[in-house]
């Protein structure tokens, strides 16, 4: 709608009366008749002004016009063209903004979740599990012990820069911390400043434990990859959570201490070192290391010089990294679970697997280059391989129920055996999707997520076992997860609910949610120890004799109730995927900036 035409120009002209003495006469004629005469008697000039200031009369009349007409159309009456995009365009946004897809229901066709992607999970509806709103302490604590802290939020800002497309995926560097070639202006400090954790009654509980307790000046042999996944990694990142300098100090002091490991003849590091001597060694029976283990302690490594400015931790590490990836003996990105730690060669050649001894180097491809802020191509490269090699060897379906499943390759033979330690692979996969790798590669993830959940989900206490063997025949006596009596033992491991997690991070799809609380409460009904903790047990196929073992791994607490409680939270600003990577045990490192 237009506004109205402006009124039409007034007509009337003003009437200038002079007294001529005559009698009075006011009829209209009369009137007309003099007025006419009159103007005529007046000068060009005196004619000329009042024209004049008519004309500016009826202008300021229209002008005052139009603007009162637009006042009352903005409050009530349509909007012109022009003016609906003013007021459209920028429309009011909601207090929370859905920014996650609607949630899907079980049997939804995976393909139909890809199209949702990278979208973020809508506020919850219903759902059994419990709902976590707790957040990350937030930046800008007026307590005093946040300064360091706070000064490392204040980093300079770098440009966002693509730096590669695969497949037509475009991938952005991350925003994140300083990255470690920035290095020199002095040490940088966390991303998190984090008064409120500092407050809480059990972190200063242990952290007068750390303070006093925790000393490594210590005649103890360790194991490089298991000290460094769990106390390094645990040391950086509560330095990262907390702010507080002591678990920077501490973690220097250990990672110094591991460093003797990497004097080898091929700078392979050996598995075990003595943090007291300094003697490393390879365990006594070979001089091997295990590739996942000398593979999976650089996200730990790089972090720590990247802190302290001491570049040896990084180098010592991304040499192996380097090494590695130029090594033959791979098939198509796999890699073999031997290295030699003299000749530096992988040894027992042939044999394949994404479960014990190689199962995180594919994950630490992807997390260092998460890291590292999407800008070292190699690693990126690498795991792109492995993860098209792991399609061309590796997959298979089951029967009857066509579980997608990861078995292992043993000189050219194939085993329908996938270890649980497997059940990383959906979650790594999907984290490589939400920062911008192949929908393809969410596909496989989505499948063998739902495999995962099956390997629980069918034992009878609704627990993994340790290893399971997949049916690959079609015979109806037969079902899709096969348990030996050897494997059928569950150690409270994490990557069912780790892979659930990201899941659910990634689709925002409640099922995963509801899986997780599944195996929550078979954890909480077959290990829960009722004098306090949980217990592995030897058989997840037994609910009258599950068999604690009376042992509770580390990872329990570490990983497995960490990705729960994660699980369970509908913020996605926890710990969010977009800032943090979480080691393999689950302590999480803040993403670099772009160099
Ligand atoms: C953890 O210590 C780490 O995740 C490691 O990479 C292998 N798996 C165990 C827990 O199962």
């Amino acid at each position: 709608m237009y506004p109205p035409p402006p009124p039409a120009p007034h007509r009337d002209f003003i009437s200038v009366t002079l007294s001529l003495g005559e009698s009075y006469d006011n009829s209209k004629s009369r009137r007309r008749r003099s007025c006419w005469r009159k103007w005529k008697q007046l000068s060009r000039l005196q004619r000329n002004v009042i024209l004049f200031l008519l004309a500016f009369l009826v202008l300021c009349a229209f002008l005052s016009y139009t603007h009162s007409s637009s006042q009352w159309k903005a409050l009530g009456g349509s909007p012109t063209e022009g003016e609906r995009l003013r007021v459209e365009v920028p429309r009011p946004k909601p207090a929370n903004p859905p920014v996650l897809p609607a949630p899907q229901k079980a049997d939804t066709n995976p393909e139909d979740v890809l199209t949702m992607l990278p979208q973020k999970p809508q506020k919850p509806v219903w759902r059994r599990p419990p709902r976590l709103q707790i957040r990350a302490p937030d930046i800008g604590s007026k307590d005093g012990t946040q300064g360091e802290a706070l000064r490392n939020t204040r980093q300079e800002e770098t440009p966002l820069r693509t730096v590669i497309s695969w497949r037509g995926a475009v991938i952005e560097p991350e925003q994140g911390t300083e990255h470690p070639s920035k290095k020199a202006a002095g040490v940088p400090t966390p991303s998190l400043p984090a008064a409120r954790t500092q407050k809480e009654p059990e972190f200063k509980e242990a952290r007068t434990w750390v303070s006093t307790k925790l000393n490594f000046e210590k005649d103890v042999d360790v194991n490089l990859f298991e000290s460094t996944i769990r106390i390094l990694g645990g040391l950086l990142s509560t330095y990262h959570l907390s702010g507080d300098s002591l678990f920077l100090r501490k973690a220097e002091d250990f990672g110094n201490r591991l460093m003797p490991a990497f004097a080898t003849p091929s700078k392979i590091p050996y598995s075990d070192v003595n943090i007291g001597t300094g003697v490393a060694h390879p365990p006594r029976w070979t001089s091997d290391s295990t590739v996942a283990e000398v593979t999976s302690i650089q996200l730990e490594f790089r972090e720590l010089s990247r802190l302290t400015g001491n570049k040896k931790f990084q180098e010592a590490v991304e040499n192996v990294t380097r090494h590695i990836h130029s090594l033959s003996g791979k098939k198509d990105g796999l890699v073999p679970m031997f290295i030699n730690t003299h000749s530096g060669l992988f040894t027992h050649l042939g044999v394949f697997t994404l479960g014990a001894r190689a199962d995180s180097y594919y994950e630490y491809l992807l997390k260092q280059w998460i890291q590292g802020g999407k800008t070292e191509t190699q690693l990126l490269e690498d795991y792109l391989v492995a993860i098209e090699g792991i399609k061309a060897h590796l997959l298979r379906r089951s029967e009857p129920g066509k579980l997608v499943f990861v078995g292992e390759l043993a000189h050219g033979r194939f085993s329908a055996k996938m270890d649980h330690l497997v059940c990383f692979l959906p979650g790594t996969l999907a984290l490589g999707v939400h920062h911008g790798l192949p929908t393809e590669h969410m596909e496989l993830a989505l499948a063998l997520m739902e495999t995962c959940y099956q390997m629980n989900h069918q034992m009878e206490t609704g627990l993994s076992p340790e290893i399971a063997h997949f049916n690959t025949f079609s015979r109806p006596d037969l079902k899709d997860v096969i348990v030996k009596p050897a494997d059928r033992h569950n150690l409270l491991r994490p990557e069912t609910v780790e892979s659930l997690f990201y899941l659910y991070r990634v689709t925002g799809d409640r099922k995963y949610q509801d899986w997780g609380w599944e195996i929550l409460q078979s954890f909480n009904k077959y290990t829960r120890v009722r004098s306090g903790g949980y217990s592995s047990i030897n058989n997840v196929q037994s609910t009258q004799k599950p068999e604690p073992r009376d042992k509770m791994e580390s990872f329990f607490l570490g990983e497995t109730l960490k990705y729960l409680y994660l699980l369970f939270s509908d913020d996605p600003d926890l710990l969010s995927l977009d800032h943090y990577v979480f080691n393999t045990e689950a302590h999480p490192l803040p993403i670099w900036s772009p160099v």
